[in-house]
């Protein structure tokens, strides 16, 4: 909605906005870009955008501001609403009891599209003002085999990247010229940080960099391996995809239009690990926590909320939900996760130091049941190839190897097999699937009638899980009881029923 009493938001009208909006307090026009974002979507601009901002706010040290950068298409849209807005936009933090806060967030400068115009994204990241190359790419942006690990040199735009190093189309052709470049200058090289749910983040960005610029130039990978950090991070806040009524909120409630404001939770965080080549934002003054090793953080926030996130997806979806916090308030649903985090999760994290892990979990439950937060399944379960992958398996894998539990996570399987069979919940009503692998895992999973263990021979996936007799033989029975009964929560509450009479 777009009355003509609205005041639009744009650099114009900073300073004219109604009340109950809150914006920056330095001046916009003496920031400059100190950081290239790559992958601006609703995570960055409420998580490492936001910090940057506060650290504006509170400092005034204004060298860090961002640069977005897309790389697909489907980044031209974001593109030139921030464009029209001045790289401006409005943060709305909803609180569980109902208060919204609503910022206007000013650190973005500006925006370039890599597949419009490659050259400019490569000489931005070049510039010597460039200090921090900072993605969110998804876990699928990586372009690693979760089976090997490897870098996947078969991807065809890898292959087309090779041929066309001033022209790529992925972070890894852009980060490989732009560091080119500036060890042909003699310039020190950015720092890339990944700000992505990846056990390793930077540990996995450095592995795949490396990898690729090996192929394209032997001296500039050494030099990478010797020069370029890539700090560890785990980063945390819920951000659902912006709806029409986030938009439509800001234009009849608050009297402002934004064409792409973000909704997110009052919790943030980020832990990072303190390695920079050309410095960095003190983010510490507004609440980012540096240390000497990330591991047991995001092992913990990956393991318990990007999972639980995914148990609650799969299976709500089949039973029916539509978002997190309509999942969470079902009794049956809180325990099964609940009896997940205790059982298959918490006995595999190593101790985090200053963390009590109950209550990391009850702030959980908490943060999921937020009525306000309508954290779509859809978004959830978007990507779970790649989510999965890293998010589960390596839980169960952990489990298999110290004789742990599995029996939660391979009903979650089970329940994937099935709903990327019949694409539909238990009524029979269609699920949007957003998935790269939707169509491969849809025809491993159809196969379940001839042979049940289809779905889990997607190596690429599951890795050796199907070899895993006692593995196996627990998930055919889950499988064969969805098949034959879809109302998942029957099973979750004989998993529940079975688990405390095991205890008892
Ligand atoms: C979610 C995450 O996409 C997902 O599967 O679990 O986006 C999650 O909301 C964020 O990591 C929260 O920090």
């Amino acid at each position: 909605m777009n009355t003509q009493s609205n005041v639009r938001l744009n650099e114009d009208n900073l300073h004219h906005l109604p009340s109950g909006i809150s914006v920056p307090n330095y001046d916009r026009k003496k920031v400059k870009a100190g950081i290239v974002h790559v992958g601006v979507g609703g995570f960055h601009r409420s998580h490492e955008a936001y910090y940057t901002d506060a650290y504006m706010n509170q400092t005034g040290d204004l060298n860090w501001g961002i640069c977005g950068v897309g790389l697909r298409d489907a980044d031209r849209k974001m593109k030139s609403i921030l464009e029209q807005q001045n790289y401006l936009y409005t943060l709305i933090v909803k609180h569980p009891d109902g208060t919204i806060e609503n910022q206007v967030i000013g650190c973005m400068t500006d925006f370039l599209m890599g597949c419009d115009e490659p050259n400019s994204v490569i000489q931005k990241m070049a510039d010597a003002d460039t200090k921090i190359v900072s993605l969110t790419i998804t876990e699928g942006g990586y372009n690693f085999n979760p089976a090997t690990n490897e870098f996947d040199f078969d991807n065809p735009d890898v292959i087309h990247d090779l041929a066309n190093p001033f022209a790529p189309r992925l972070v890894f052709g852009f980060l490989t010229a732009a560091l080119k470049l500036r060890m042909e200058r003699g310039l020190p090289p950015f720092t890339v940080q990944s700000c992505d749910n990846i056990q390793h983040n930077g540990d996995v960005a450095r592995k795949m960099l490396l990898a690729y610029s090996r192929k394209v130039d032997f001296e500039l990978a050494k030099w990478i391996e010797q020069e370029v950090p890539f700090p560890n991070a785990m980063v945390d806040r819920i951000t659902p995809v912006t709806t029409p009524a986030d938009i439509n909120y800001l234009a009849s409630e608050m009297g402002v239009s934004d064409e792409w404001p973000v909704t997110c939770e009052p919790f943030h965080q980020w832990i990072i690990e303190d390695k920079f080549s050309v410095g960095r934002p003190q983010w510490q003054k507004v609440g980012a926590q540096f240390v000497a090793d990330v591991t047991p953080y995001e092992n913990m926030k990956i393991r318990l909320l990007n999972a639980g996130h995914s148990v609650l997806g799969i299976l709500g979806s089949i039973h029916g939900f539509e978002t997190i916090d309509e999942s969470i308030q079902d009794p049956i649903f809180r325990q099964f996760l609940q009896l997940f985090m205790d059982n298959e999760v918490t006995p595999i994290l190593p101790p985090v130091s200053g963390i009590d892990l109950d209550e990391y979990k009850q702030t959980l439950l908490i943060r999921f049941a937020n009525p306000n937060i309508k954290d779509h399944l859809t978004r959830i379960c978007s990507e779970s190839a790649s989510k999965l992958a890293t998010f589960l398996i390596p839980t169960i894998n952990d489990n298999l190897r110290q004789e742990g539990d599995i029996q939660c996570a391979a009903l979650v399987l089970a329940a994937w097999c099935y709903y990327s069979d019949k694409q539909t919940d238990r009524h029979g009503k269609e699920i949007t699937i957003i998935d790269v692998m939707s169509q491969q895992l849809h025809v491993a999973a159809a196969k379940y009638a001839v042979n049940p263990a289809s779905f889990l021979e997607m190596t690429s996936i599951f890795g050796d899980l199907n070899k895993n007799q006692g593995f196996m033989d627990v998930y055919k029975k889950h499988l064969k009881a969805i098949y034959t009964d879809p109302n998942v929560k029957k099973h979750m509450q004989s998993i529940i029923n079975s688990t405390a009479l095991a205890v008892s």
